[in-house]
């Protein structure tokens, strides 16, 4: 189980981008009396989801043409991410709203660095390699890891609400000299932990996600941020491409930006009349 070259991660939400687009001529031509149900079902499902302890749920008003809401999911596995996945769909609010795109991921925690002292401490205390012992102790420091009350606080954390988003899935390069993969794992430790320096001066003015979709889904990464300025997104992405685990290595999919705002506003988001708002009551909970 444990490959050499593969840093461990600690993983946790199971995550469903779902970018929908909005039908929004045919809703306006629905009178208001059938308009009001559809928007109180969806309203009643969505602030289900999002006060659920076991899940959660955020919405953004996207901008451009490549969708207009955006549903971010969390779930604990799978099977409840497919669950819910069905809900919306039943919903008679799905019959305005057509899929566009959609991303699954897992959220996790990088641990180039935990890995590689792992490796070192098991290797002073004199365990073989892939033996059972061996495993047994990763398994017990990667335990340790996860309890640690700072990581599960991050892989189990609420959806960040704050004003903006931006979403896009990465990949690591394979070309030539830059094969990420065949990169030595101490080369890309030194990348992450430069990558790491960077990104902690944005700290406090950016909240960032980052989700692994190898295995799920088209991309590698799914990047997810959440700020209070949308210029801080340029900002950070713009310094991030001279590092070298960026510059060199970086290959990025689509971005999707736009405006969280709360389920109790999603009326006013149909109703095209006004920018559907955060309110206090949401970032209140988020500690904001
Ligand atoms: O989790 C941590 O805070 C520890 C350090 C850290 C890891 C392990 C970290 C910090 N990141 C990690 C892993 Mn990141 N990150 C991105 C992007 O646009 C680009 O060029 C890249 C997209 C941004 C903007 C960003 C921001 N990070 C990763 C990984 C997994 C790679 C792997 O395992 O090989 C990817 C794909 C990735 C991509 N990163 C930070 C940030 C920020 C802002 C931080 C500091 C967070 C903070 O301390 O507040």
């Amino acid at each position: 189980m444990r490959h050499p070259n593969v840093p461990e991660s600690l993983d946790g939400w199971a995550i469903l981008h779902r970018m929908f687009r909005f039908d929004r001529r045919r809703w306006d031509a629905l009178d208001a009396p059938r308009r009001a149900p559809v928007e109180r079902e969806a309203i009643e499902l969505f602030a289900q989801l999002a006060a659920d302890a076991d899940a959660d749920l955020a919405l953004a008003q996207l901008l451009g043409h490549k969708g207009d809401l955006m549903l971010t999911h969390y779930a604990q596995s799978f099977d409840a991410l497919g669950e819910v996945q069905v809900r919306v769909d039943k919903l008679a609010l799905r019959d305005y709203l057509e899929p566009h795109e959609s991303y699954v991921s897992i959220l996790e925690l990088g641990l180039y660095e935990h890995t590689a002292k792992i490796h070192a401490e098991l290797r002073e205390g004199g365990l073989k390699p892939h033996s059972e012992a061996w495993n047994d102790a990763f398994d017990a420091l990667l335990r340790e890891a996860r309890e640690e009350p700072r990581n599960a606080a991050r892989l189990w954390a609420r959806i960040p609400r704050r004003r903006y988003a931006c979403f896009y899935p990465m990949n690591k390069k394979r070309e030539g000299s830059d094969n990420w993969y065949a990169t030595a794992y101490a080369e890309r430790a030194k990348m992450m932990l430069e990558h790491g320096k960077i990104g902690r001066s944005y700290h406090g003015h950016v909240t960032q996600v980052i989700s692994g979709s190898i295995g799920f889904d088209d991309w590698e990464w799914g990047v997810d941020l959440y700020a209070d300025d949308p210029l801080v997104f340029k900002k950070l992405v713009y310094a991030m491409r001279f590092d070298e685990a960026s510059a060199r290595f970086g290959e990025f999919g689509r971005f999707w930006t736009g405006m969280q705002f709360s389920v109790a506003q999603l009326g006013v988001f149909l109703a095209g009349e006004a920018s559907p708002a955060l309110l206090a009551g949401d970032l209140a909970a988020a500690g904001r």
